[in-house]
């Protein structure tokens, strides 16, 4: 089995349902277990600022597809829920990054892994810090990242304590 792990967000609508339809949607393919899901955080839209807050979680997962079967699955259910992609860095409803998959390095033109953006987020490494918590695993980078950020990391608030996938998406794994 490969490990992965993603980030979720979204700005739009009803965010914590947005948030739980995606993993149960995740959670409905038979492919793919999760392993851990973090908290959820709110902060304010980094990139293109002009925008509502947005809520951040992260997930683990046990998948035997491959990062690019598994990026087509993320994209499926961005477009499941609606996504529209008005335009770059704009607001969205769902938006699922895959950020690590396998401890591998992974470069083609739909896919680069580890996300190369990750380290420079507060909003994905908070949450991200939290699973590796959870899960007694250490991913590297993610905690001399979070140092290197610490004065953005006061940006991300502790929104909602989610302490399980069972709790987050009842009767549904
Ligand atoms: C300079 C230039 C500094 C660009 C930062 C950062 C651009 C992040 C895009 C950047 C830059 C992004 C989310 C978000 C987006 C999210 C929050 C992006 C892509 N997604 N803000 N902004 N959460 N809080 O999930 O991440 S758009
Ligand atoms: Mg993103
Ligand atoms: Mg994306």
């Amino acid at each position: 089995m490969m490990q992965a792990y993603l980030s979720i967000g979204t700005n739009i609508g009803e965010r914590e349902q947005n948030l739980r339809d995606a993993v149960s949607m995740l959670l409905a393919q038979d492919e793919i277990a999760i392993t851990a899901i973090s908290s959820i955080y709110e902060t304010a839209a980094v990139g293109y600022t002009e925008q509502d807050d947005f809520l951040n979680i992260a997930v683990a997962l046990e998948t035997k597809l491959d990062a690019l079967e598994l990026l087509a699955q993320c994209q499926k259910v961005e477009n499941d829920l609606g996504r529209i992609r008005e335009f770059r860095w704009g607001p969205r409803i769902i938006d699922l990054d895959i950020l690590l998959y396998n401890n591998e390095k992974y470069e083609t033109e739909s896919l680069i892994i580890p996300h190369p953006r990750m380290y420079e987020r507060a909003f994905v490494l908070v949450p991200l810090e939290e699973i590796m918590t959870q899960k007694y695993v250490m991913l590297e980078g993610v905690l001399e990242a979070l140092q290197a950020l610490d004065i953005e990391k006061e940006g991300v608030k502790l929104w909602k304590k989610i302490a399980t996938v069972e709790e987050f998406v009842p009767f549904e794994s």
